[in-house]
């Protein structure tokens, strides 16, 4: 397909004009071993080609672990502050997602990437070994973000229930067992995670986590400012943090997904801002489950140094 001559700030009048059923539950077709929705499969050619710049920024993470987050932080400090300039456009057009394919005329993230101006900040959820490896070659900064896998299990499954272009969750018991298999989109949290942690020593990578962020916000804020070279003044570190606590993103149309159309993201069924807590999968998982899922997570994380915590 052509690339289509488009301007980001069109991306969302293309979609709301697509005809109905250009649409639909995607089912997962594996890349290199990795479920991911078969548009992207369809795609993946061009992700792999895919040419990075020098001064692109990286921010990856699993499904649900806190990227929206992490990318209005980043373009509020890229902005020096300036969190008018954020509201310029939704945060899938301000931060483009590598992957992202859907059936034309919509534009990949790969088109809406080609005519963003540098710097770039790019959004990705492909594992570690899936990333292109112009990223590297171009010794580009990433920044990785992760959530402990309860709560990113029970996030993902709202998300799969109001993301009509992803497979049907199912029950939340049946969620569960897919979950913890990685028959879900982009695969299994445990070798997305372990992945980056064991990359993270090769590259510029900065390793962060949700559970952090909500524990110090301002704290994990300095970080990254510290790791993108940024120097600003305590005010603007203040300003930051309100304009990104889960209230103010969630009230944002520019934050808060609103302006993806209803046959795509159905926020009547679950808001994409959902709770944003740590701790929301003690509401949500039985005692049975819990004791499957802690078993299989003891068997894979075992040996390895990277600890979460699952309540703050
Ligand atoms: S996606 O679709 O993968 O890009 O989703 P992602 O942005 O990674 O994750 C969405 C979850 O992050 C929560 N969120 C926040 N929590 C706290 N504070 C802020 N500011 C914030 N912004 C987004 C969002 O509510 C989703 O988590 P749940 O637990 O479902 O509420």
């Amino acid at each position: 397909m052509d690339k289509p001559n488009i301007r980001p700030e069109e991306y969302s009048n293309i979609v709301k004009s697509v005809p109905d059923g250009t649409f639909y539950r995607f089912p997962l077709q594996f890349v290199h071993g990795v479920p991911l929705m078969q548009p992207i499969a369809n795609g993946w050619d061009k992700v792999e080609k895919f040419h990075a710049r020098p001064d692109d920024l990286l921010i990856a993470t699993y499904p649900k672990a806190g990227t929206t987050w992490t990318q209005e932080i980043i373009d509020c400090i890229m902005n020096g502050g300036d969190v008018e300039k954020t509201k310029r456009a939704p945060t899938h057009v301000r931060s483009p997602f590598l992957e992202l394919c859907s059936p034309p005329p919509v534009p990949s993230g790969i088109d809406i990437l080609e005519v963003t101006p540098s710097p770039r900040l790019v959004k990705t959820h492909l594992p570690y070994e899936l990333v292109p490896k112009s990223f590297w070659e171009q010794k580009c900064k990433a920044i990785y973000v992760a959530r402990n896998a309860k709560d990113n299990a029970v996030s993902y499954y709202y998300f799969d229930v109001m993301n009509k272009t992803q497979p049907e969750p199912g029950t939340w018991n049946e969620y569960v067992e897919k979950y913890l298999k990685g028959n879900v989109a982009w695969g299994s949290w445990f070798d997305n995670v372990l992945g980056w942690w064991k990359a993270k020593d090769q590259h510029e990578i900065l390793y962060m986590f949700y559970e952090d962020l909500k524990e110090n916000p301002k704290r994990e804020i300095r970080k990254l400012m510290k790791f993108l070279g940024k120097e600003l003044s305590e005010d603007v570190v203040e300003r930051i943090y309100r304009h990104t606590s889960f209230q103010t993103m969630k009230e944002n149309p520019m934050a808060n997904y609103s302006s993806v159309p209803s046959n795509i993201l159905d926020h009547s069924l679950s808001p994409f801002m959902r709770k944003g807590e740590v701790g929301d999968w003690m509401n949500h998982f039985t005692v049975a489950q819990n004791e499957m899922f802690d078993e299989e997570y003891n068997r894979r994380m075992e040996g390895s140094d990277l600890k979460f915590r699952s309540s703050i």
